[in-house]
């Protein structure tokens, strides 16, 4: 039984009709696109708890479901929204770094949606995607954010390249990366996650690398996320703040793209396109599991060096950047 790649369409979250890659297979049509890498393939997990499912994966490669369609029209926006999501950030990989897929050999990337009953997260777990329906009420489906699906799909790159310990310093370091690539993806803005953010009184996403300040710290309510490596958090929640203190690096990230004057330091932004070759260079050549904060400017100063000369512009942006964040 040949399997043929057709395009399949379907509306995705926000109800706008998308195109995207299916495979044809006994008069059946699936979410699978078989003409990226070894393939993206989008499964339902039928919300089985996460965290059994996530097991199930690790130990077994449970994936879920797979869902198929008697015409290559697809009826679930939220599986529409991974697949369609997860072809964006493979493109973007590929064409920005030459990457193909996480590992550079184009491992096969899997993304089950419906995992867990209105579980309000998603994640990279060692091994595939998994994404959570949210509970309507602070969330909609995870997979409807393309920087979402990024920061996942970075992790992955993550570790197979620098494998950022996830704990402290190292920790705030693998998030970061996940969130600058985050934004890089989804390239109209600095939130994270906004986009599945159900709209309140107060809109806004789940992190900002331009404003981190902005939103309100989780462990630490009557303030923002820190932007400063003075205002850093020293508990052990969250595997020491992986998802607090990333929002420092992450500002240093947006300094060096945008520019500002931060703390009295001032940075000429040096723009996106140049922004992100540093960090995916720092990461893939310079990082190692137990980088810190301080280890990360130098990885950084030094990509900048190899990638535009040891007096450019952009070496002297990350130097700023970094001052202005208070990293030495
Ligand atoms: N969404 C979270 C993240 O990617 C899941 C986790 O805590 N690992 O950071
Ligand atoms: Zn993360």
């Amino acid at each position: 039984n040949a399997i043929d790649q057709v395009q399949g369409t379907g509306k995705n979250l926000t109800g706008e009709v998308k195109t995207f890659e299916v495979a044809k297979k006994n008069g059946y049509y699936y979410l699978a696109d078989e003409t990226r890498g070894n393939g993206i393939n989008t499964v339902d997990a039928k919300h089985v708890n996460y965290i059994l499912f996530s097991l199930l994966s690790q130990l077994f490669g449970v994936t879920g479901l797979e869902i198929r369609e008697k015409s290559p029209t697809f009826t679930d926006p939220t599986a529409v929204d991974a697949h369609v999501n997860a072809e964006t950030v493979y493109d973007y990989y590929k064409k920005t770094f030459g990457l193909n897929s996480y590992d550079g050999k184009g491992a096969k990337i899997i993304s089950s949606v419906h995992v867990g009953k209105e579980w309000n997260n998603a994640a990279w777990n060692g091994k595939q995607m998994i994404y959570g329906d949210g509970d309507g009420e602070t969330f909609r489906p995870f997979s409807g954010a393309l920087d979402v699906i990024a920061h996942e799909l970075t992790h992955a790159v993550t570790e197979k390249t620098a494998n950022l310990d996830y704990q402290g310093e190292s920790g705030a370091l693998n998030e970061s990366m996940s969130d600058i690539m985050g934004a890089m993806v989804d390239r109209d803005d600095w939130e994270i996650g906004e986009d599945i953010y159900v709209q309140g009184e107060k809109a806004q996403g789940l992190r900002s690398l331009k404003d981190p300040a902005s939103i309100p710290n989780p462990l630490n309510p009557k303030e923002g996320y820190p932007d400063h490596y003075s205002k850093r958090y020293t508990g052990e929640e969250d595997n020491g703040g992986v998802h607090i203190n990333s929002s420092i690096n992450n500002k240093a990230a947006y300094l060096i793209s945008e520019g500002g004057t931060h703390y009295g330091v001032t940075t000429q932004g040096i723009g996106r396109e140049e922004t992100e070759q540093i960090y995916y260079r720092a990461l893939t050549k310079y990082l190692t599991a137990t980088s810190n904060f301080s280890a990360m400017r130098q990885a950084a100063i030094q990509a900048a060096r190899d990638l535009y000369g040891k007096d450019s512009k952009e070496v002297k942006a990350v130097e700023d950047a970094y001052q202005a964040v208070g990293v030495q």
